[in-house]
C-alpha cells in the first residue's frame, strides 16, 4: 500500500504500520535506509531550484532526510497533526520548541514534576536568555490560571508526571485563560498517540522521547514534535537546521521497525503494569501504589475521556526509608536497574537520585518526589514473573522487620 492509496483514516493499529509509507521505485516492502549525509543534484539549477523551495526533494541530512520524512509522516498521522520533526533526542525536541519559539521577554509556565532534564532546562538555562519561567501545579488549574501572565507564551506539561504518574485534565487546562497566540506544549511520551491524543483536545504541540515506547527497543535516543505546520517549520528550522540535533537516518529507520509493534506492546505493557499495581496495592510492605489505572490514583477519572489506559509505568512508595528503598530495588533480580522507559525489559529506579536528582530536593518533595519513591517501568514479560520477583525482593528487603500480612 503506498500513501496515495490509503483510506483516509486508519485505525491506530493501521497507521503505525502503514502510516504516511511512500513506496520505493525498487518495490521494497520495507522502508529504505538512506544512511546518506548529503544528497546529489542532476544539476546545478536542481540543487539551486531546492534551496529556493521550489522543488521538493532531499538536500543534505540535517535539513531531512527520505527515511526521516516517513517516520515524520507517520507520527504526524498518529498524533492527528499536520506535520512532523524528528530529533537526535527527546531533549533536542524539548529544546527545539522552547528555544525555537520563546524569545527574551516572554514568560513560560512548565508543570512542577517535569522529567529533571526539561526541568533543568528550563529552570535553569531558559532564564539566562531573559525568558521567565514559572513552575506551578497544573493538578490545580486555579494557580496556574492565576500565573498566566501577559507576556506568558507557552504552558508546557506533561501528562502523567514523570515519575509519580500525576495525570492532569487537558480539557481544563485547554479551557484556561491565556493570552493571544500562547501555546499549550503536551509531553504525551508516558501515553503514546495510541493512548492519548493531546492535540484532538485542544493542544497546540505534543512531543515524545521516542527513546521510549515509539522506538520500544531500548537500542535508540530519538525525541519528535508534532503540530500545525506553521509552528513545526520553525522548530524544524530552529531546532534541527541551526541548532542540529539531527536524527540519524539509521535511528530514524529503527524507529520504523519498533513502530510496527507498538499496538501490540503499548497493550501488554499496560496489561502487566495494571497487574503489578494491583499487586503491589494489596501488599503489606507497600504505602502508596501511584498508576492511573488504579481506582485510588487521581488520574483514574481521565481514563476513557483522556487516556485509554493507565500506560506501563508506576511508581510506589515503600513503608520505610530511604534505604529501604534502596535496598529493595538492589533486591530485584529480574527488573534491571536503569533509567528508561518502553522497553521490553522491564526497569526499575529511584528518581530522588537519579532522573529527578537534579531538581532542589525541596523543590523535589514538593513536586511529590519522595525519598524512597521507587519508578518501576513495566515491561513486556509474562506478568507472573514480575510479580515473583517483586514479591522476592521486599521479602529480602524487609527479612528483618515483621510485615503483618
Ligand atoms: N520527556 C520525558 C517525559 C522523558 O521521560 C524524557 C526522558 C525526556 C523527555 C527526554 O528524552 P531523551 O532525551 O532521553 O530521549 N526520560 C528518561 C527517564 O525517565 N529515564 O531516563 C530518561
Amino acid at each position: 500500500m503506498d500513501s496515495t492509496t490509503h483510506p483516509p483514516m486508519m485505525h491506530p493499529e493501521t497507521c503505525v504500520i502503514h502510516g504516511g509509507h511512500q513506496r520505493d521505485p525498487s518495490g521494497a516492502l520495507v522502508t529504505p535506509l538512506l544512511q546518506s549525509a548529503t544528497f546529489a543534484f542532476a544539476d546545478c539549477r536542481t540543487g539551486g531550484a531546492r534551496f529556493a523551495g521550489e522543488q521538493t526533494g532531499p538536500i543534505y541530512t540535517r535539513l531531512g532526510n527520505p527515511t526521516t520524512d516517513e517516520l515524520e509522516r507517520r507520527l504526524a498521522l498518529l498524533e492527528g497533526a499536520d506535520d512532523a520533526v524528528a530529533f537526535a533526542s527527546g531533549m533536542g525536541a524539548v529544546s527545539a520548541v522552547l528555544l525555537g519559539l520563546l524569545s527574551q521577554g516572554d514568560h513560560l509556565i512548565v508543570a512542577n514534576g517535569l522529567y529533571g532534564c526539561s526541568h533543568a532546562l528550563a529552570v535553569e538555562q531558559l532564564p539566562r536568555f531573559g525568558i521567565e519561567v514559572t513552575e506551578v501545579d497544573f493538578a490545580d488549574l486555579a494557580s496556574v490560571q492565576q500565573a498566566i501572565l501577559p507576556n506568558t507564551k507557552m504552558l508546557l506539561l506533561e501528562t502523567p508526571v514523570n515519575p509519580h504518574l500525576q495525570a492532569y485534565d487537558l480539557d481544563g487546562v485547554m479551557a484556561l485563560t491565556t493570552p493571544p497566540g500562547c501555546l499549550t506544549v503536551v509531553d504525551n511520551t508516558f501515553m503514546t498517540p495510541l493512548l492519548q491524543k493531546p492535540l484532538s483536545h485542544g493542544a497546540d504541540l505534543v512531543l515524545h522521547s521516542a527513546t521510549k515506547y515509539l522506538n520500544g527497543h531500548g537500542d535508540v535516543v530519538a525525541g519528535i514534535v508534532c503540530g500545525r505546520r506553521e509552528l513545526t517549520e520553525v522548530i524544524r528550522g530552529v531546532g534541527r537546521k541551526d541548532f542540529g540535533a539531527v536524527l540519524s537516518p539509521h535511528d530514524a529507520w529503527l524507529i520504523l521497525r519498533g513502530l510496527k509493534t507498538l499496538a501490540l506492546r503499548v497493550d501488554r505493557h499496560c496489561q502487566n503494569a495494571l497487574k503489578v499495581a494491583q499487586y503491589l496495592e494489596q501488599h503489606a510492605a507497600i504505602a502508596k501504589v501511584y498508576y492511573p489505572g488504579l481506582q485510588s490514583h487521581m488520574g483514574y477519572k481521565l481514563l476513557g475521556n483522556q487516556m485509554r489506559a493507565g500506560g506501563g509505568v508506576l511508581a510506589i512508595e515503600l513503608h520505610g526509608d530511604y534505604d529501604d528503598a534502596l535496598r529493595f530495588v538492589d533486591s530485584l533480580k529480574l527488573f534491571t536497574i536503569a533509567v528508561s522507559l518502553g522497553d521490553p525489559e522491564s526497569l526499575v529506579q529511584h528518581p530522588a537520585s537519579m532522573t529527578h536528582a537534579c531538581y532542589d530536593p525541596e523543590v523535589r518533595r514538593a513536586a511529590g518526589i519522595s525519598d524512597n519513591l521507587v519508578r518501576l517501568a513495566i515491561g513486556l514479560e509474562h506478568g507472573d514473573d514480575l510479580l515473583s520477583d517483586l514479591e522476592q525482593a521486599l521479602v529480602a528487603t524487609f527479612a528483618d522487620k515483621e510485615l503483618e500480612r
